[in-house]
């Protein structure tokens, strides 16, 4: 009477752990969540962010965010960001809002606004399969959200986030709001 006792709360338990995947696959935890508003007294730059030349954190209406700005034609202005990307995860959910300004391309039609993304595996090496760029090449109309689905490459544990004016000869670019998360096979 007693094995059996233990037999189904056993069962049960095991109901439980199952149950309690399936709902967490779902509902996967952001890997960066940035809306840049952290503004202790003593903080000069958002936790967790380079602060490369010619950027900025900016405040307007009460909103922070971060902003690249080009002051030298053909010069590339660069934020940097290494996103751990957990074991067993195929895509990654990217979220975004931007706001382009003063935009000139520089002499190639790639230099432009663009979202960098590359790989690389647990050792640091990088992976030749990447992400297309998602790219602007004119003004936005204001701030715009964007969202994009990546299929992470074959043993990639690192995402090389790179939101960047490439060799523009003139333009800002502004960012908030920015998120990467796992997407759950069963939310494809
Ligand atoms: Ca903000």
């Amino acid at each position: 009477m007693k094995k059996r006792q233990t037999s189904l709360l056993i069962a049960l338990l095991s109901a439980f752990i199952l149950s309690a995947q399936a709902s967490s696959a779902s509902t996967q935890s952001a890997l960066l969540d940035s809306n840049f508003e952290q503004s202790s007294a003593d903080q000069t730059w958002p936790a967790g962010w380079p602060q490369p030349a010619n950027s900025s954190w900016e405040t307007e209406d009460g909103n922070r965010f971060l902003r690249l700005t080009s002051s030298v034609p053909g010069k590339l202005v660069m934020f940097y960001k290494e996103i751990n990307i957990p074991a067993g995860t195929e895509m990654l959910q990217i979220k975004w809002k931007q706001r382009v300004s003063g935009l000139v391309k520089g002499t190639q039609s790639w230099h432009d606004a663009r979202l960098m993304l590359e790989f690389m595996d647990g050792n640091r090496t990088p992976i030749s399969t990447k992400p297309n760029a998602p790219a602007t090449g004119s003004d936005t109309n204001g701030w715009v959200e964007k969202e994009i689905t990546i299929n992470v490459a074959t043993g990639a544990r690192i995402l090389k986030f790179m939101p960047t004016l490439f060799q523009v000869n003139a333009g800002t670019l502004d960012l908030d709001d920015i998120t990467i998360s796992p997407v759950a096979s069963d939310a494809r």
